[in-house]
């Protein structure tokens, strides 16, 4: 199968991201999503109420900004834009207009999508991979999934979505590696100021160890 330009496969699926010198954060026993932001007022949705939200399977590569793509995932969840359409729209402020989501997560990362990318049909809150619910590495209990952005979009332990009727202040703005704003991969979006092929032989040298980490991955239940 065809990857998009600059991205490599490895095998297996390695835990990734900006939290990596942590474990992950452990999973609270009755998990809930807060929605907030420009509503009428703010609502806690059980992770158990979401798993009865109609469901959708996804399969889908997962490609990180560094360069590595795993291929061949398979999700399940719900899809954002049905969670959107039936849990958020209706709270929304009378003439709100609302342009940005912020999806935090346990381990306190967040990341910023433009509404558009987050309704795309293949956005998905998931809680399964690849027939099994999803384990700590990969975001338990619920994580976003949106594989047509790089994977810095996709929190994982999801518990907060946030509605902003314009772009949030973004903390990482003048950092040279800030994510782009659209991220979508197929564009080759990675950062904000820099061109995507311009940090391809910085990240080429990272695909050997991330390859060495994902062989002994935890997608084989191995550790
Ligand atoms: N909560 C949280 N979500 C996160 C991250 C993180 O550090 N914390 N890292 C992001 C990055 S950069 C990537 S590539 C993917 C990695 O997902 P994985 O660990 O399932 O491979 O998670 C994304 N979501
Ligand atoms: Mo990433």
């Amino acid at each position: 199968m065809k990857l998009p330009p600059g991205q490599r496969a490895v095998d297996g699926f390695p835990r990734f991201g900006t939290h990596l010198h942590h474990p992950p954060p452990p999973v609270p026993a009755d998990p809930v999503i807060e929605i907030g932001g420009a509503l009428t007022e703010g609502v806690t949705l059980s992770v158990a109420d979401l798993a009865k939200l109609p469901r959708q399977e996804l399969a889908a590569d997962f490609h990180c900004v560094a360069g590595w793509t795993a291929t061949g995932l398979l999700w399940e969840g719900v899809a954002f834009e049905t969670l959107y359409r039936t849990q958020v729209e209706p709270l929304l402020e009378p003439d709100a207009s609302i342009s940005h989501l912020v999806f935090e997560g346990l381990d306190g990362y967040r990341s910023t999508v433009v509404l558009e990318d987050a309704l795309a049909e293949d956005v998905v809150i998931a809680d399964r991979l690849d027939g099994r619910p999803l384990d700590s590495d990969h975001g338990a209990p619920v994580r976003l999934v949106s594989p047509g952005q790089y994977g810095y979009i996709s929190t994982k332990h999801l518990c907060r979505i946030e509605v902003h009727a314009s772009r949030p202040p973004d903390p990482d703005r003048w950092s040279p590696i800030a994510g782009h704003r659209r991220a979508r991969v197929w564009q080759e979006e990675r950062h904000r100021h820099l061109p995507g092929r311009a940090v391809r032989p910085f990240y080429r040298t990272l695909i050997g160890p991330i390859r060495r980490l994902s062989a002994r991955g935890s997608r084989t239940g191995q550790g």
